[in-house]
């Protein structure tokens, strides 16, 4: 009988030690199941002692410009990364309309349109969040021509 009541003792003493181990190494906050969508739509959970959302791949997004000048696209070749939006602006008196290859269709890269004539100083923004290397062209002088690279 002692023998079994002293079993019963070491087992349970065994659940202890594991129960309370369990408790502090197990000392987190348990974090929600919420997830960011990243610039590249891409997502991402929380993470860490405080829960706090793990990075978005490449970091923060960001916007770079384009001007169309006379002479073309300034720069003609841009790199950026995926999210990245870039905005060109007309400098032309004759006007721009930036659009993805191929001349007149477009379609290389849908969306990525104006799908209309820019006047002096007016805007056209787009987001890239699909990697490659993007010929465009401004549709209404189809020879000035540019590359938007995507990593
Ligand atoms: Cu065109």
């Amino acid at each position: 009988m002692k023998q079994k009541i002293r079993t019963v003792f070491g087992v349970l003493a065994i659940v202890a030690v594991v129960l309370i181990a369990g408790c502090t190494t197990g000392n987190q906050t348990p974090c929600t199941e919420e997830a960011k969508i990243c610039p590249d739509g891409s997502t991402v959970g929380r993470t860490g002692p405080n829960c706090e959302f793990a990075p978005c791949p490449g970091g923060g997004a960001k916007t770079v410009n384009v001007a169309i000048a006379d002479s073309g696209f300034e720069p003609e070749v841009l790199a950026i990364n995926s999210g990245d939006t870039v905005v060109w602006t007309s400098n032309k008196d004759s006007g721009a309309w930036p659009a993805s290859d191929d001349h007149p269709t477009h379609t290389k890269l849908p969306g990525f349109d104006a799908l209309k004539g820019l006047s002096k100083d007016q805007t056209y923004r787009f987001t890239f969040t699909k990697a490659g290397t993007w010929g465009y062209h401004d549709h209404l002088h189809p020879n000035v021509i540019g590359n938007i690279i995507v990593k």
